[in-house]
This record gives C-alpha cells, sequence and structure tokens, in this order.
C-alpha cells in the first residue's frame, strides 16, 4: 500500500475466479498482472493466486485476492474450501465453446452451499477476440443472467486486453458491497461507471480480414498479432492491419522469433 493514503481504511476482498477447464481464468489474471498474452498456457495445478491493490476505491485501499481454480473434474474436491469467505465469484464461459455453460448450475450450487448467493455472481464471456468461432448468442447470455439473477455479465479477451481492467474493478466493487463495506447507494452509482466503461467487442470489417503468418503460414486474424504490440494502442493496430506493405506474425512464431 502507498504510504500517501496510509491514513485509509485497508481492506481485504477475496474474489474467486471459477469456469471449466481452458476457458482462460489463468490468461486472464496473468494478462492483468504481467500485461503479457501467453498462447501456450498449461492447465492449472490446484489454485493459483494473483493480488491486487485498489487505493482511494470507496475511499479504502482494498487488497483483492483472486483465487484462480483449476476447471479440471478431478480437482472438484477443492471448491467447497476455496469457495468458504468468498466475496464475490466470477464464473468464466469461453464464447468460443457452448459446452462451457453447461456446469453453470454446478458451479452455483457450491457457491449456495458456501454462502455465496447468484447475486455475488459475475458471468464472464471470455475470448472476444475470436468473434469469428463464437457460438453463444449474447442475447441468450443476457437472459441467462438474468434467469439465474447474477450481478452482472462482462465480455473480455485475454489476447487484447477487452474490458479486463473494468472486470476486475467491478469483481472488487461488488465483493466490497457483499463484504457490508459500501452502501446500496454507492454500488449502484458503482455499477452505472462501470457500465460506461464496459467496451463492446471490436467486428470492424476490416478486423475480419485473414492475412497469413509470415513464419508458419497459417491463417492470422487482427487479434492474434497484438501480443507483439502490447502498447500500441488498438486504433493504430488496425491501421498497421490494412497496410499491404507489413508482415505479420501469429503469436506462436513471433514468442519463438524474440526468444532465438
Ligand atoms: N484467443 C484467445 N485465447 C485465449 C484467451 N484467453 C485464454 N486463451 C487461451 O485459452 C487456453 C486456455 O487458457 P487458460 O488460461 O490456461 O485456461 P484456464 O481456464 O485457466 O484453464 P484451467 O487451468 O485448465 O482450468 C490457452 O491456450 C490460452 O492462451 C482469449 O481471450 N483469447
Ligand atoms: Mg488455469
Amino acid at each position: 500500500m502507498q504510504k500517501i493514503n496510509s491514513y485509509l481504511k485497508d481492506s481485504i476482498v477475496k474474489i474467486v475466479v471459477d469456469g471449466m477447464g481452458a476457458v482462460g481464468k489463468t490468461t486472464m489474471l496473468k494478462k492483468f498482472e504481467y500485461g503479457t498474452f501467453d498462447p501456450k498456457t498449461k492447465i492449472t495445478i490446484g489454485i493459483d493466486f494473483f493480488t491486487k491493490e485498489y487505493n482511494h476505491l470507496f475511499d479504502r485501499n482494498v487488497r483483492a485476492q483472486f483465487w484462480d481454480i483449476v476447471g479440471a473434474e478431478r480437482f472438484k474436491f477443492l471448491r467447497p474450501t476455496a469457495y468458504k469467505g468468498a466475496n464475490c465469484i466470477l464464473l468464466v464461459i469461453d464464447l468460443t465453446r457452448l459446452n462451457t455453460l453447461d456446469k453453470i448450475e454446478y458451479f452455483m450450487n457450491i457457491a449456495k452451499e458456501a454462502n455465496v448467493g447468484p447475486e455475488q455472481i459475475i458471468l464472464v464471456g471470455n475470448k472476444t477476440d475470436l468473434f469469428y468461432l463464437h457460438t453463444i448468442n449474447r442475447g441468450y447470455l443476457s437472459s441467462v443472467v438474468e434467469d439465474h439473477g447474477f450481478c452482472g455479465f462482462i465480455e473480455t479477451s485475454a489476447r487484447n486486453n477487452h474490458n479486463l481492467e473494468v472486470l476486475f474493478e467491478f469483481a472488487t466493487g461488488t465483493a466490497l458491497y457483499n463484504k457490508g463495506l459500501i452502501s446500496e447507494d454507492h454500488f449502484e452509482t458503482f455499477k452505472g461507471d462501470i457500465k460506461k466503461r464496459i467496451k463492446e467487442p471490436n467486428i470492424e470489417p476490416d478486423v475480419k480480414k485473414i492475412r497469413k503468418c509470415w513464419k508458419c503460414g497459417n491463417n492470422l486474424y487482427f487479434y492474434e498479432f497484438c501480443d507483439s504490440n502490447t502498447n500500441t494502442s488498438e486504433e493504430r493496430l488496425l491501421e498497421l492491419w490494412k497496410s499491404p506493405y507489413l508482415q505479420f506474425f501469429c503469436c506462436n512464431c513471433y514468442k519463438n522469433i524474440i526468444m532465438s
């Protein structure tokens, strides 16, 4: 915590990040923490922990602890302990795989047993960058959120940093509210501000253009070359993408090139 804010109250919240295997939980948290996208992650062994500190969030210094749980069935025994005392749950699905919605009730039941209600759950649709592969209709997801009484829904991409910052801040504010540390009025205003900051996924026609990776020759879509330009704005990337003179590499080849 920064010394300058030492007069503020300190709060700790616990946020569980769950969902089926390979939906992108670890990649999202890593991108948020280190700014890099890992195209080849390994399965999380059990539970991983990430911490984010927010200064001056509702006049507090807040330490948000994110519990990143492995999706694989064989580790399910870990869930009841991990969910205990959670102030908010991020339930992540992969927008390109309809079956990642299948176990929503299962996650909700475990949450219920740990005294965590649906209003403490935020549904996260990850991998917006793979919009050309999406099998899940957005209208349908809105009805899922409404029918189950979830706190909200946000679409993200760990590859292009889409809505990650706003998602984790939303989760932290929701956790503070669930912990009884902020009033309902403050929370409603906060939710309104968060809503304004949520960005729609970019599916412009130019983004849909398909190129070939210069090295491996595989099809390359717009967001697949973002990782090599982490600090370049999306607008600038789009300008580059339109250029007929540039060569583009997929994430895998780019990673191999910079490592060699
Ligand atoms: N295109 C794209 N790929 C993603 C995104 N997020 C994650 N991935 C890829 O999805 C795969 C699985 O990601 P993980 O972060 O390991 O998934 P997980 O949910 O933590 O999986 P478990 O630990 O097995 O539960 C990896 O190959 C990631 O690179 C995304 O937003 N866009
Ligand atoms: Mg993981």
